[in-house]
């Protein structure tokens, strides 16, 4: 018997949200790799055609849309386009996301309420919206990214946070309300992972020294390293395929280790 059949994605269409590069690029390949049909969605028309360009020099012929998945009517457009010109959204992996680093009493509400707004309110209207198509098609898979922050605060991150421990509740509430339908709603919590959003976490220092947030990870990790966007590639076919189907709720760290370790003793 051939058990890998069931991490197969053949002939599934997987839309994954913000995805012209970083953590969803990478899952996109990988959902690419096990045979789904890809769709991703940025802001601007020219990260879109970055993001294209860079799909069809990985060997992947993906479809991409403008829209910022904040705005439902934008989504509900885009997923109504989606359905006429690819097919319905087998899964959905929500992964646009954006963090301010700012301590607390600094921040303006404005700014905890953009957070919010793209990390929590985004992941429901896009999941909203494919849904019901799912209900009708009588399966689904949903993936929303989550973070180490859905467990744990840091200075000056109170706002993601709020907003990715919100969205592990979200998942749970997702699965509950749906895994009737033969609906699978999962977290994927990344842990460290290099990348545009961590770049500042990792700056060279003047002196040519490492970051000291960079630093503090490393001895945080018992892989002792950040993780790299492919990292989370394998994870993510896991949840998004059969092989997952009995999986609801859950979020799957993939972090190195570093929930599970006190950090490197003093030698
Ligand atoms: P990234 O490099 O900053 O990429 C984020 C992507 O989301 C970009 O393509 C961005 O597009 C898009 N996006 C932001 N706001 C959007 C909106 N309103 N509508 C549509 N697209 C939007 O981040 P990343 O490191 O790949 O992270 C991806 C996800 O993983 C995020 O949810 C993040 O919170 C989560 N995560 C990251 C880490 C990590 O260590 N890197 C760890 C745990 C979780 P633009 O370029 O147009 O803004
Ligand atoms: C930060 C980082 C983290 C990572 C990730 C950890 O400033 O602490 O950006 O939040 O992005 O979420 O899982």
């Amino acid at each position: 018997m051939d058990y890998l059949k069931n991490y197969s994605l053949n002939g599934k269409v997987a839309l994954v949200t913000g995805a012209s590069y970083g953590i969803g690029f990478a899952i996109a390949k990988a959902l690419a790799g096990a045979g789904a049909v890809i769709v991703f969605n940025d802001i601007k028309q020219e990260l879109v055609d970055k993001g294209l360009a860079a799909y069809e020099e990985a060997g992947i012929k993906a479809h991409g849309y403008v829209c910022d998945v904040t705005d439902e009517d934008a989504v509900n457009a885009m997923i109504a386009k989606i359905e006429a010109e690819v097919g319905v959204v087998d899964i959905l992996v929500n992964n646009a996301g954006i963090i301010k680093r700012i301590p607390m009493i600094e921040m303006s509400a404005k700014d905890f309420r953009q957070v919010i707004d793209v990390d929590l309110n985004a992941p429901f209207i896009v999941a909203k919206a494919v849904i019901p198509s799912m209900i009708k098609k009588g399966h689904g898979k949903i993936i929303n990214i989550c973070s180490m922050m859905s467990e744990f605060g840091r200075e000056t991150v109170s706002a993601y946070a709020a907003a990715k421990g919100g969205l592990k509740m979200l998942t749970r509430n997702i699965c509950s309300e749906y895994g009737e339908y033969n609906i699978q709603c999962n977290g994927i919590g990344p842990g460290y992972i290099a990348t545009p959003q961590t770049a500042p976490l990792r700056e060279k220092q003047a002196d040519g020294s490492r970051h000291p947030f960079d630093q503090f990870i490393v001895s945080k990790t018992p892989a002792g390293r950040w993780g790299e966007a492919e990292d989370l590639g394998g994870p993510a076919v896991f949840l998004a395929s059969d092989a997952s189907n009995f999986v609801n709720g859950q979020i799957l760290y993939v972090d190195g280790g570093i929930q599970a370790y006190i950090g490197k003793q003093p030698s």
